[in-house]
């Protein structure tokens, strides 16, 4: 599908990096439109107008505009097939494709929001409990992901696919928790086998990152 023409609105290190990550895999042309997030960027009526949750990311594809980094590693997988980073419809590794997929994006995730974001959850007042409540969550998934990564090198076996830019991304997330997921043996040899790809060292370049590099 060269044709296709694709604008990701990102902000260095968000919720858009596993998508700009995945871009740079594919090896297809996009632009790239960086937004401050301090400076309210993606509250501006703009963006809301492509974007009504004021979130990034959002990715134009021809023109349209799609949003929910899940969902859009999913999509480019789907349609660039050449890049076997989606599993067929008959392929048996599907089912544990689109379980850990969505485990990531709606369990996962929403534990690092609140890890982040503590007072959205329970109110100021409550935010160091809710904070202590989603690292035990996101504790939790490191050891059931560390277990499901002893026998594997990536995500589905010994073959990559986009669901491995969304687990490394919310990994380096947890970098600076107290536990980080980098504390578990299978998870810190993936995430180096992660971390070699050129793709890695030209996302990071792009966004002007070098922590955790
Ligand atoms: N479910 C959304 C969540 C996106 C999200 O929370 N993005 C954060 C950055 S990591 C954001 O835009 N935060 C700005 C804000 O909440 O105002 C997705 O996966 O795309």
């Amino acid at each position: 599908m060269t044709s296709s023409t694709y604008t990701l609105y990102y902000a260095p290190g968000a919720a858009s990096l596993a998508v700009h990550w995945l871009l740079l895999e594919l090896g297809v042309q996009f632009h790239a439109i960086q937004l401050d997030l301090q400076a309210g960027e993606h509250k501006r009526p703009d963006y809301l107008a492509i974007n009504p949750a004021g979130l990034v990311p959002t990715l134009l594809v021809d023109g349209k505009a799609q949003s929910e980094c899940a969902a859009l590693l999913l999509l480019l997988a789907e349609r660039h097939p050449a890049s076997a980073l989606a599993p067929a419809l008959d392929d048996p590794a599907r089912g544990d494709y689109l379980q850990w997929t969505l485990h990531l994006a709606n369990t996962l995730q929403p534990a690092f929001r609140t890890w982040f974001y503590p007072h959205e959850a329970a109110g100021a007042a409550h935010a160091d409990a809710a904070r202590e409540a989603s690292r035990a969550r996101i504790e939790g998934c490191w050891d059931r992901l560390d277990t499901w990564m002893a026998q594997r090198s990536y995500m589905l076996g010994e073959h990559l696919s986009a669901v491995d830019f969304l687990a490394t991304m919310l990994m380096r997330w947890s970098r600076n928790m107290p536990k980080p997921a980098t504390e578990w043996p299978h998870l810190v040899a993936y995430v180096q086998r992660m971390k070699q790809r050129p793709s890695f060292a030209e996302l990071y370049a792009r966004e002007g990152l070098s922590e955790w590099a």
